[in-house]
């Protein structure tokens, strides 16, 4: 970093923008908001070499010297009104002659993130994006992570997609650190401007490899989607309006083409049916129910959405509760192979677990290289990624980030598994630990860091 005529990360920081060292950040101005019409990719790339410069100062000045809140409040604002709009299940078609790529979570870990992108490319209409949620929460750079997330999607809304995982809810914000750094860096309301946003996320995405050249058909988003009807519940439950489900196909697609690969991105995993309201019934629903159900929740604490951002896999042959989490389930082979043959699909490729987690599931694969592939079965394999480096930051355990690649079938790449691709965190600041503690006592969670207020 002290090189100030190569910076590390070319892609982004091609740009003349004052300061994309850190050390410079007393010349950088706050970003100013283009308008909705002009989130192009220079404002994208200014935008990352003003949070990446800030990275290495106080987090008290992100305000001052980034992105002012009422500039992060827009980024929030009007990718919520694009979320709204999609599906539960989001329908990517994998580019007849590109990719998709996979991001797991990335916990704040706002260097592993660009160190992430600068590798897979910035997202087009053949490099098309899914990122498998957990952007918030341990790391300090949550605030930064999902504005720069925000801008792609805001820039290119066909070929970037956010899912939701169980950190984008306000239990887990509350409780691990996000609630701290957004009070820190702005206040309670920009909070309440990310929830807002999270819970109007999609939980899922079918990857569609065609066996024909189809790469330009446009993701079909119907206007009502992600507005869809609330299936029956029993108990006290706070209804919001009954808007009809949109149509199977539009926005998401039931029936397989032919010939065609579909491969689920998910952020947990398998999920419970509505028809298992007990949570002693264990079983497993299908994409229709992920479909149909109203994600707007929250915290979303019951079986079908908690599941599907919660759960794992697991190595017994069998669907148990998620004793280690509190949370969702654990599935095994059998159920994976009845659900992929029920619902048309070919693989799975879900985040959720880090080093830390596998560590104490011992009859699981390590994810040392920020992946691990789970299952490999004849319907098709379950594959978990992580795109934090050197993760959990307060214990550091050395493992590689990772993300997936699915190329389209005119590439010529096999498609049995997807490709993982492996880094080392780069341009990270050095120094004393930077992370937020959960709060696991009376006192809220405060960053361990080198910065004094
Ligand atoms: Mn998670």
């Amino acid at each position: 970093m002290t090189d100030k005529t190569v910076h590390p990360f070319p892609l982004f920081f091609d740009s003349d923008c004052a300061g994309v060292h850190g050390e410079n950040l007393e010349c950088v101005q706050p970003i100013p908001w283009p308008g909705i019409d002009n989130v192009n990719i220079t404002y994208v790339k200014a935008l990352a070499a003003r949070l990446f410069a800030a990275s290495y100062r106080s987090p008290d000045l992100l305000n001052l010297f980034a992105i002012r809140k009422v500039h992060l409040t827009k980024l929030l604002v009007h990718s919520k009104d694009l979320f709204i709009r999609e599906n539960n299940i989001v329908d990517v078609v994998v580019p007849y002659d590109g990719c998709v790529r996979v991001f797991g979570d990335t916990h704040g870990d706002l260097h592993s993130l660009i160190e992430a992108i600068s590798t897979a490319g910035l997202p087009t209409q053949t490099n098309i994006f899914v990122f498998a949620g957990d952007c918030v929460d341990r790391g300090c750079w949550g605030v930064e992570v999902v504005a720069l997330i925000l801008a792609l999607k805001l820039h290119s809304p066909s070929h970037v997609f956010f899912l939701r995982g169980n950190h984008e809810t306000t239990g887990c914000t509350r409780r691990y650190g996000f609630l701290d750094e957004v009070k820190r860096k702005y206040d309670m309301k920009t909070l309440d401007a990310f929830s807002k946003t999270f819970r109007e996320l999609p939980v899922a995405a079918v990857l569609r490899s065609l066996p024909a050249n189809q790469s330009c058909t446009p993701v079909a988003v119907h206007p009502a989607a992600g507005k869809v009807r609330r299936r029956p519940k029993r108990g006290k439950r706070k209804e919001g309006p009954l808007i009809d489900s949109a149509p199977v196909g539009q926005g998401w697609r039931a029936t397989p083409v032919p010939g065609e690969k579909r491969v689920l991105v998910v952020h947990g995993g398998l999920f419970r049916s509505w028809k298992a309201q007990k949570r002693c019934v264990m079983t497993i629903g299908d994409l229709v129910d992920l479909a149909e159900v109203n994600r707007r929740e929250d915290d979303p604490y019951e079986c079908l959405l908690e599941d599907v951002i919660w759960s794992d896999p697991s190595a017994k042959n069998e669907v148990s509760c998620n004793l280690l989490r509190g949370a969702g389930i654990l599935f095994g082979s059998g159920a994976v192979q009845s659900f992929f043959k029920r619902n048309g699909l070919h693989g799975m490729i879900r985040a959720h677990e880090g080093p830390d987690m596998r560590e104490r599931r011992k009859d699981m694969n390590n994810v040392d290289n920020g992946y691990s592939v789970d299952m490999e079965l004849a319907e098709g394999y379950v594959a978990t990624v992580f795109t934090a480096a050197n993760y959990p930051p307060d214990q550091p355990r050395g493992n590689r980030g990772a993300f997936a690649t699915i190329y389209g079938k005119g590439t010529e790449k096999k498609q049995a598994l997807p490709e993982f691709t492996s880094f080392e965190k780069r341009g990270a600041p050095r120094g004393p630990e930077l992370f937020y503690m959960p709060d696991q006592s009376d006192q809220s969670a405060t960053p361990r860091n080198s910065f004094s207020k």
